[in-house]
This record gives C-alpha cells, structure tokens and sequence, in this order.
C-alpha cells in the first residue's frame, strides 16, 4: 500500500525509513548482552509502556537482556493498574548500577532533561523520545527524536512492526492505552503515526483490561486533593490557576491539570502541588502549537528543570529550604506571572468555585495559609 491509501482501514506500514531506524538502533547495541532501559521519574502510561515496548524489540531482535527502572514512583491509581495489567517488573534506578551496563536506553526522556535519574555523566546509547532534541543528544550512539509524534508508544510501534515482531495481548494493550492517555484519545498532538499505531494495536489488545486500567479504585487522598484545588482555583480569563498545596503523590499535579482543563471556556491550565523538596508545575492548553514547553521555561525562568510539548508541559522547582508560606507566595507569583505572559491580568481573578475559603474575587483573607 502507498502512503496515500493509508487510513483507517489501511493503518500505515512502517516503510523503508522505518527498517533504517531497527537496523540503526539494532546496530548500536550490537554484541551487548544486557541493556538498561529508563525512563522519566514519576511514569505517565507513555513512559511506562514505551520502556516496556523497547524492551520487547532489544530482547526479540538483539536478545539482550534488559532491566526496566524509572526513577521517582507511580502515583495515579491507573498507572499502578496499568503496570499490573502489562506484567513486567519496573525496578528503582537507584537499585542498579548504570554504569555496569554496556548499553543504557533512555525513552520519553533525554540526557539532562531535567526530570530523569540518569546519574551524571554516564553515558547514553539509545534514545527514544517525542520531546524537543537537546543538545546532549550529540553524545548518543543512537538517538531517534520526534517532537511531530504525539506519543512515544507510537515511535515504538513502528520498531516493532518494521522488526515483524507480533506484541502479545498485554503489551499491546498497554501500548494502545498509553498513546490514548498521552493525545487524549487522538485529540493532542496526534500525528499520523499515533493513528496508525492504534488502529495496529486495537484488535490486538483487551478491551476489558484497558477498562480495568481507566477505571481503577481510586484513593481517598485523591478526592482531598480535588477539594483542595476546587476550593482554591481561580480563573484570570482564559487561564485557570490550581494551587493544590502538598499532593499525596507527584502526579497528582498532571492529573488535576488535566481535570480542570475541562472547564468551559478556559483555553490554560496551570496547577501547582509541593511533593518532597519539589514544587511541581503542570501546564496544559488546548491551543493548538502554543508551545507550552517554552512558555513554562519562562515562567520558572531558570528555578529549575521546565519544558515539554505544544499542549503540555511542567516543572520542579526545589523548595526544601522555603517554609509553606514562601512556597505559596513562590506559586502565587509563578501564576502571575504565567498570566502576564498570557495576556491576562491576574488582578482581574475570579474564584471557580465561590465559598468561605475562596472569595469571588481578590486576595485570600489574612490568616489563610492553604
Ligand atoms: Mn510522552
């Protein structure tokens, strides 16, 4: 099939670009017998099935053995579900040794991106990403980076078709499940790619096991948290500020942005929660090639790691030596200043939900620490 038959009846071949990439990638960790495959901190279902998707290509094609690590910890109920559903065994990189392997991947992440445990200095094989390409990427043996593709699942997809590798039921549907969390159901930042890989993986995956995945048990503390931001959520025209206070696990903070872009008529979302030593930062719009990634870098100008895609984008910030007061006043200047970037006036705020602990409009009264 020619490219221009490609639809949704004729999802996408991989083509010979496609077969150059495998016999690059395969080429790099040739003669290795083991590989180190890690991913970003704190995994979102694209980091999680993408490392798991690279894994069953470096295993199938250059029988390497491969260990799976992330740094940080799965928060959000569905991604624990999801890492059940996928049974595969992720470890903490900081219970291996990278150095001791001959051939370390990072997916979902770069070298130096700000939000992987890579430790400093070691060097890079393969990377696999839809971020922005870094600088750093001169470094690596083999680098495939595309910010056009909407998920790092759909990158892998392509791997493992051109490789005529057949993924089993739980792989393919994590791989399926990923790439809908990460576009929202193909509608953020899909390209070509992300539709091909999901009408390939569809008949492939288990339906109900992907229902067990968006549905899961959720903890309580989560529904604390969504008090929390509703109470204290404001609005400067089409931007929404969410200051969450301490969350009960870091992507918690991704979770109520995604949430409260929901809202009629707001086009930004900005929320903010303070885990361990870290402020972290979510950013999301539905504007199309808003770059996101850049006006968040502006924002924490240089307090610490920023970036991301067009639609979506966070940060950290390390707060440990800031007591919970300076760190609200540190979020409260971060929002007014996202919404001078935007063009908004954040002295013009309104409260989403309007209640004792959030007047309509103006400061919070004295006394109110959050
Ligand atoms: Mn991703």
């Amino acid at each position: 099939l020619g490219q221009s038959d490609a639809g949704p009846l004729n999802p996408r071949r991989p083509g010979a670009e496609q077969t150059e990439r495998l016999a690059a990638l395969l080429h790099a960790v040739e003669g290795a017998e083991r590989a180190l495959v890690l991913t970003h901190d704190n995994p979102d279902p694209d980091a999680i099935a993408s490392a798991a998707g690279l894994a069953f290509v470096l295993q199938k094609c250059a029988n390497l053995q491969v260990s799976l690590t992330f740094g940080g910890i799965v928060g959000r109920a569905e991604n624990r579900v999801l890492i059940e559903e996928l049974g595969v065994r992720f470890e903490r990189v900081e219970k291996v040794t990278p150095a001791s392997y001959p051939v370390v991947a990072l997916v979902d992440t770069q070298p130096r991106a700000g939000n992987n445990s890579l430790p400093a200095g070691q060097l890079v094989t393969v990377v696999l990403d839809h971020h922005p390409a870094r600088p750093e990427l001169t470094a690596v043996l083999f680098a495939d980076v595309r910010p056009g593709v909407g998920s790092c699942c759909s990158m892998v997809v392509e791997y493992l078709r051109a490789a005529k590798l057949e993924p089993d039921r739980r792989l393919a549907t994590a791989l399926f499940y990923a790439i809908q969390s990460e576009t929202l159901d193909l509608g953020r930042e899909a390209s070509e790619a992300d539709v091909s890989a999901s009408l390939y993986l569809y008949p492939r995956s288990d339906p109900a096991a992907i229902s067990r995945i968006r549905h899961p048990r959720i903890p309580e503390g989560f529904f604390r948290a969504v008090h929390a931001a509703l109470e204290r959520a404001w609005r400067a025209g089409r931007v929404m500020c969410v200051p969450v206070g301490r969350l009960d696990y870091p992507d918690m903070v991704a979770q109520l942005a995604d949430l409260f872009m929901r809202a009629d008529g707001v086009e930004w979302v900005i929320a903010a929660g303070h885990f361990g030593d870290d402020l972290l930062l979510s950013l999301r719009t539905l504007l199309p090639n808003a770059r996101a990634g850049e006006v968040v870098r502006a924002v924490v100008n240089g307090r610490g790691p920023a970036g991301g895609h067009d639609s979506m984008a966070g940060a950290r910030i390390d707060v440990r030596l800031l007591t919970d007061a300076e760190i609200e006043t540190l979020t409260a200047s971060l929002f007014a200043d996202l919404c001078v970037a935007l063009g908004e006036d954040s002295n013009e705020r309104r409260a989403l939900v309007v209640d004792a602990g959030n007047p309509p409009e103006g400061h919070l009264p004295e006394g109110e620490d959050g």
